[in-house]
């Protein structure tokens, strides 16, 4: 009888890790994952991807899996744009269902300054052929029947940034998809396979030292967040990161009633509601440094009264889950992208506070590039590890959801 269901694996269990590899990439989140995929595809598939944990442990599975390109400055724009053109066909090139929704992104204003820089975000974005524009209350009434417009909020909704081509899309399937087609095409993922040193010899990598043994490789990419730093410091490059947590969760799955993502620059708040139903609530990362992935009181409480003055039809929903990632923060609100000045061969995939998400397909795509050519693309130059001594700062100052 043919079965209804492949018990194919979806990528090969690794039993024992190589003696070397040409590629050695780590962190088996969205960004290792597409390093290895376009690595793969250019040809290069002598790549391994390893991880301490399983796969999508990190950041990959505790995001709130917003898409958007709403952002501000001539470098970030750019760069965020050719995401969402990738992730718009990602879905058929990977052949896995991605649950990929392009339902629009709406950012509420309650004051007149929020309002004002929302604004110039709307002027950025359309000088650079993004589709971002400012919209009134009742624009977004219509948009969001269920969210409250009226005088009586503490701080009433006064307009707000549309950005139709934002959005939001399953985050495990786009691990599970990458993963797969890498792993299709020869690359090797090895979870569970903590590293715990860099080797080096006359100012280049040589590889990495594994809980599993070590490796040669002629490149080593740090595609890890939450511990850039410990990884970079292993290489004896310093990076200008502190980590903060983020927190998030999720109600119970409701009757499809939300189709736009919605965020309060004010309010510090988040929220879209997924393909299977569920609303998930996101707020601003915690005020204070730590590695903490768990939750807290004061913050869901922050969350549902914010998500009430905007929606309080769900006064009873329940939350079902609540969790934090570890964001790595830069001064600039900009991620660190390239080869480090102080070591040949480790590349930096890393750096990406609270927006990292978002970008896998665009910085997998270019930093596959740079190693595979030796040729810096424009896209990530705005990026380089070198700009923070060089005294270039992006400045990105749209890179929060909660940001104006
Ligand atoms: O940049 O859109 C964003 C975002 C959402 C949640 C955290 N960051």
């Amino acid at each position: 009888m043919r079965r209804l269901f492949s018990r194919e694996r979806m990528w090969r269990r690794q039993r024992d890790v190589q003696r070397r590899y040409d590629v050695v990439i780590i962190g088996a989140g969205i960004h290792g994952l597409a390093i290895a995929y376009y690595l793969c595809k250019r040809g290069v598939r002598s790549v391994a991807v390893l991880d301490r944990s399983y796969l999508g442990s990190g950041n990959s599975g505790r995001n709130t899996a917003i898409l958007r390109s709403n952002y501000r400055t001539p470098e970030g724009i750019p760069f965020y744009n050719e995401s969402i053109k990738m992730w718009e066909t990602l879905a058929g090139e990977l052949e896995y269902n991605l649950l990929f929704s392009q339902q629009g992104h709406i950012t509420v204003a309650h004051s007149d300054t929020t309002l004002s820089g929302l604004q110039v975000r709307a002027d950025a974005n359309q000088v650079l052929g993004v589709n971002t524009r400012l919209v009134d209350p009742s624009e977004i009434k219509k948009m969001v029947p269920a969210i409250y417009i009226g005088k009586a909020a503490r701080y009433p909704i006064i307009g707000g940034l549309y950005h139709p081509p934002g959005g939001n899309i399953r985050h495990d399937a786009v691990v599970w998809g990458y993963a797969r087609a890498a792993d299709r095409m020869g690359a090797s993922i090895h979870t569970h396979t903590e590293v715990i040193g860099i080797t080096r010899r006359n100012g280049s990598v040589t590889g990495v030292r594994t809980v599993a043994g070590d490796i040669l490789a002629g490149a080593v990419v740090n595609a890890t967040s939450g511990w850039c730093t410990t990884i970079a410091q292993m290489a004896g490059v310093p990076l200008p990161v502190t980590s903060f947590p983020l927190q998030a969760c999720v109600t119970e799955p409701l009757k499809p009633f939300l189709n736009k993502v919605i965020v309060s620059a004010n309010l510090h708040v988040y929220v879209n509601q997924s393909g299977r139903g569920e609303l998930v609530l996101g707020s601003e990362i915690d005020p204070y440094s730590s590695y903490s992935q768990r939750s807290t009181l004061p913050t869901l409480e922050m969350i549902a009264g914010h998500t009430l003055e905007l929606f309080p039809s769900l006064r009873d929903v329940s939350i079902m889950r609540q969790w934090a990632g570890v964001c790595d923060m830069t001064p600039d609100y900009s991620p660190i992208l390239g080869e480090a000045s102080q070591l040949k061969g480790f590349f930096l995939d890393v750096g990406w506070g609270t927006y990292g998400f978002k970008a896998g397909p665009v910085a997998g795509a270019r930093i596959a590039e740079l190693i595979h050519t030796g040729k810096i693309p424009e896209l990530i130059r705005p990026f380089l590890p070198s700009r923070f001594a060089d005294r270039r700062l992006v400045g990105e100052k749209a890179a929060a959801a909660v940001s104006t």
